[in-house]
């Protein structure tokens, strides 16, 4: 298992989120990756590709026009007078005009929620996770598994939208630039609403998910029980939610991953699953986390794994730590260097 993480993807420094009516402090900080990276050893950082190699990459996931909106937002925001984060809070109803100039209104036209602002070093950051990505998913098409430290997360990123604290969509970018037939599979507790919207209908690809009910969580709008068909599976789960009920549903998502017989596997993995985590509702113990790299080992594909949410930021190494070496037997501690490959 090789480990990939580029420090400039701490440059994204959301300030706050608004939501249930106030403004909170950003739960996506930076400092989430540092009990990563302390839990695990082996970390290499991808090499530098240029702003066009990216876009082109880029491009086979996202509109082209959402993605200029995220290089220039911060600089409009600036440039019409405003301080500190961009964060919309006026959003089109269907049909009325979506092409508008001032930033106000592309930053509605371009996201769905108020928790996701377009911060001074956003862009820098996202070109960064989109090469750790690129050189994770090149890691797993030589012959190794591999994990790409995202951050921010990317699973409710659509082709034309940010949201959930998501811009670009990691897992679809794997996915799609991988040229295989691949399978996405998403253990965060938020459905990968942005993931399902890019994959749905698209030959070769398939995507499964694992999340809270979306009648009781966030996105609300996406990844309900009806959701079902074609290359899209969901699995709602309730609040609560402890490690026999999940691993019954996986056993359920693994069958159906195998069912379509990929020859990549991307797994979207969050541990806001933990029983701790602050946003989340799930009950998954430390422990629980190597038994379900286990299962997803068990698959015997080619695997990518990125991160996506995850908020206990003291707990979040031994979480991941945990769910990547029951998928590799990956030493632990820091001291030895991650190399086990499959
Ligand atoms: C991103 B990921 C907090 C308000 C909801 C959005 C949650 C985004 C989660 N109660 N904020 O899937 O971990
Ligand atoms: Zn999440």
């Amino acid at each position: 298992m090789r480990l990939f993480w580029d420090e400039k993807q701490r440059a994204h420094r959301p300030a706050q989120e608004f939501f249930n009516g106030a403004l909170h402090p950003a739960a996506d900080r930076p400092e989430r990756v540092d009990s990563i990276l302390a839990a695990l050893g082996g970390w290499e950082a991808p090499q530098e590709r240029g702003e066009t190699e990216l876009l082109g990459a880029l491009r086979a996931v996202h509109d082209p026009a959402y993605l200029s909106f995220l290089a220039s937002a911060h600089a409009e925001w600036r440039a019409a007078g405003r301080e500190g984060d961009a964060l919309p809070y006026a959003f089109p109803i269907r049909r009325r005009p979506q092409e508008l100039e001032r930033i106000d209104a592309r930053l509605g036209r371009y996201s769905y929620d108020t928790c996701t602002p377009v911060t001074e070093g956003t862009w820098d950051a996202l070109l960064a996770g989109a090469a750790t990505v690129l050189e994770a998913l090149d890691a797993v098409l030589a012959g190794d598994h591999a994990f790409a430290l995202t951050r921010p997360p990317g699973h409710h990123a659509g082709a034309d939208y940010m949201g959930g604290y998501s811009y670009l969509n990691w897992a679809a970018l794997a996915a799609v630039a991988s040229g295989k037939r691949a399978a996405v599979l998403d253990l965060d507790y938020h459905h990968g609403n942005g993931t399902q919207d890019v994959l749905e209908g698209r030959e070769g690809l398939s995507f499964a998910s694992l999340h809270a009910d979306p009648r009781t969580d966030y996105p609300f709008f996406w990844g309900h029980a009806e959701e079902n068909g074609g290359n899209i599976r969901n699995w709602p789960l309730p609040r609560g939610t402890e490690a026999d009920a999940y691993e019954a549903a996986l056993d359920e998502a693994c069958a159906w991953v195998a069912g379509r017989s990929p020859e990549l596997l991307v797994v979207s993995f969050g541990a806001d699953t933990w029983e701790g985590d602050p946003i989340s509702h799930f009950r998954l113990k430390t422990e629980d986390y190597a038994r379900l790299g286990q299962r997803l080992a068990a698959l015997g594909l080619p695997t990518l794994v990125v991160m996506e949410g995850g908020y206990a930021v003291e707990a979040l190494g031994a979480n991941v730590a945990g769910f990547l070496s029951g998928f590799s037997l990956l030493h632990l501690g820091g001291a030895v260097a991650g190399s086990a490959s499959r």
